[in-house]
């Protein structure tokens, strides 16, 4: 009872303190949106690697805001700049055309740049994203810095037309 009257009373006096505790806000905001993006290789004009994270998920690659690779083995990586707990990434895939080129596509995070980044952990791998829909994968957080989308093979293109990463809210580590 004693508890309850000190509720009673927090709310009485801090009534905004109480209410922010008792709610989670458990994502941080969108990380990855403006930050720096750099790519395997880029195929024309229109696919540079920062159009996947210009804030805008057109999909419509012809419009200029997704990222398209050319050579094998491609892969897109966006820098953080300070090492989070990743626990979402959403991908924004191509709607125009092409829509299974985004398959076998593996979400990487980590510290490293050995191997521009496609050797840091596995978060997650895409088995397929609907033309011109956007797809979320949770994870357990994994810590880093780089973001990489790595889609190993030969003759594969990899086209991103926006990439939304978040965290943990609350735990940049320094
Ligand atoms: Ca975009």
């Amino acid at each position: 009872m004693g508890d309850q009257k000190w509720v009673i009373l927090l709310l009485t006096l801090f009534p905004g303190t109480v209410k922010a505790t008792s709610e989670c806000f458990c994502l941080s905001e969108n990380l990855a949106v403006g930050a720096v993006a750099v790519q395997s290789s880029t195929y024309n004009y229109l696919g540079a690697a920062q159009n996947a994270v210009d804030g805008n998920s057109e999909s419509n690659y012809m419009l200029g805001s997704c990222t398209h690779t050319a050579g094998d083995n491609p892969w897109w990586k966006v820098d953080l700049k300070e090492v989070h707990k990743v626990i979402r990434v959403s991908i924004t895939n191509r709607g125009d055309c092409c829509a299974e080129r985004i398959i076998g596509a593996q979400i990487r995070i980590g510290y490293s740049l050995a191997n521009n980044g496609n050797s840091n952990q596995l978060a997650a791998i895409v088995d397929f994203i609907q033309s011109g829909e956007t797809k979320t994968f949770d994870f357990k957080p994994v810590k880093g810095r780089f973001v990489n989308i790595f889609l190993p093979g030969q003759g594969k293109y990899l086209t991103l037309c926006e990439v939304n990463v978040f965290a943990a809210k609350g735990t940049t580590l320094r």
